[in-house]
């Protein structure tokens, strides 16, 4: 049997448009910052799979370890009852974690539809295409576009349970006043019953989540530099890369961690007709990637009116699935 794959377009809503007022309106506040959801263009996307293979950044392995040696545990906490359901997954990317879930719900014959959404069309034809070959029985309907507006999608084209993944500690990419504004509209979006799994990046020894993050080959840096070529290419700015340096902390206590670029010297960045005056040593605050504590998770589920249900560690301990459901 063919796999059933279909997609859903829609005009992507990080537009150059958006991106240039959504630059312009950082670099004019105080401290300047950048949005790191705008780190992943080609080079961008190599560049943190470049980070995802380095020793240092335990998270993807972290969550692999849960998805691929605990699969009957996650499968048991979605299946709550026997009615179909849809799988969707916010951010799917290359879904190199949830496949191993996917494939062992198909291959127990559960009657599901896996919805991947992602911004990228580009990702979404290639998760469509390694389907088809790989697991041929699995219902799949791509969804591209924005996290909300898709979900919306998801919601108004069928009426079964919902099951939600978030993975990676992506949620930590927002702070933690975003992430509870998130979890709140997912809340909104889905009904009674319905499932969101999160996976959170736990605190652990300040050293390991510094290193993850600062790495000795420079990775992370070109990460974060990247964002500058980026506009250069796509907004006609002039940064002069050499000009600025990747610079990392974590505060164990809040269980922030930020990147900053530093700017190297006084200096003008030009931008079309607009100017940016840097200072030396002065700022852009680029990324947060927040790390949890379990009674953090616990507050952010119950302010946003979810109940845990289930929480899967890896075998270290440092990285939780946190099932929450409404
Ligand atoms: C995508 N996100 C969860 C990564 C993180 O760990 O915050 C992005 C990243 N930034 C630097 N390294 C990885």
């Amino acid at each position: 049997m063919n796999s059933q794959v279909e997609t859903e377009f829609q005009t992507q809503n990080d537009s150059k448009e958006t991106f240039l007022l959504d630059v312009i309106e950082g670099l004019q506040s105080s401290p300047k910052r950048l949005h790191s959801k705008y780190f992943y263009d080609k080079a961008g996307d190599q560049l943190f799979q470049q980070i995802m293979n380095m020793p240092e950044y335990y998270l993807t392995d972290c969550e692999l370890d849960i998805f691929k040696n605990k699969t009957e545990l996650l499968a048991k906490s979605i299946l709550i009852d026997n009615k179909p359901f849809d799988l969707i997954e916010l951010g799917a990317g290359d879904a190199m974690k949830s496949s191993y879930l996917l494939e062992h719900l198909t291959k127990k014959n559960i009657d599901f539809t896996y919805m991947p959404i992602d911004i990228s069309g580009h990702i979404l034809e290639e998760l469509s295409g390694k389907f088809s070959r790989d697991l041929p029985d699995l219902e799949v309907k791509t969804l591209e576009g924005d996290y909300f507006d898709m979900l919306d999608k998801a919601m108004s084209i069928s009426q079964r349970r919902k099951v939600v993944l978030f993975l990676g500690g992506n949620i930590g990419n927002m702070d933690m006043g975003e992430s509870y504004h998130f979890c709140r509209e997912l809340r909104r979006k889905l009904n009674r019953g319905d499932i969101l799994l999160v996976g959170f990046d736990l605190k652990k020894n300040p050293h390991t989540i510094l290193n993850a993050y600062n790495d000795e080959a420079g990775i992370t840096s070109s990460f974060n530099l990247n964002l500058l070529i980026r506009m250069n290419r796509e907004l006609e700015a002039d940064f002069d890369v050499l000009n600025f340096q990747h610079y990392q902390t974590y505060d164990p206590i809040s269980g922030v961690c930020k990147s900053y670029l530093v700017s190297l010297a006084e200096q003008n960045v030009h931008m079309g007709n607009q100017i940016f005056r840097f200072e030396e040593n002065e700022l852009i605050d680029m990324e947060i990637s927040q790390k949890f504590s379990q009674e953090d998770i616990s507050k952010l589920a119950r302010d946003s009116k979810f109940h845990i249900i289930d929480e899967i560690h890896d075998s270290k301990n440092w990285f939780v699935d946190s099932i929450w459901q409404i």
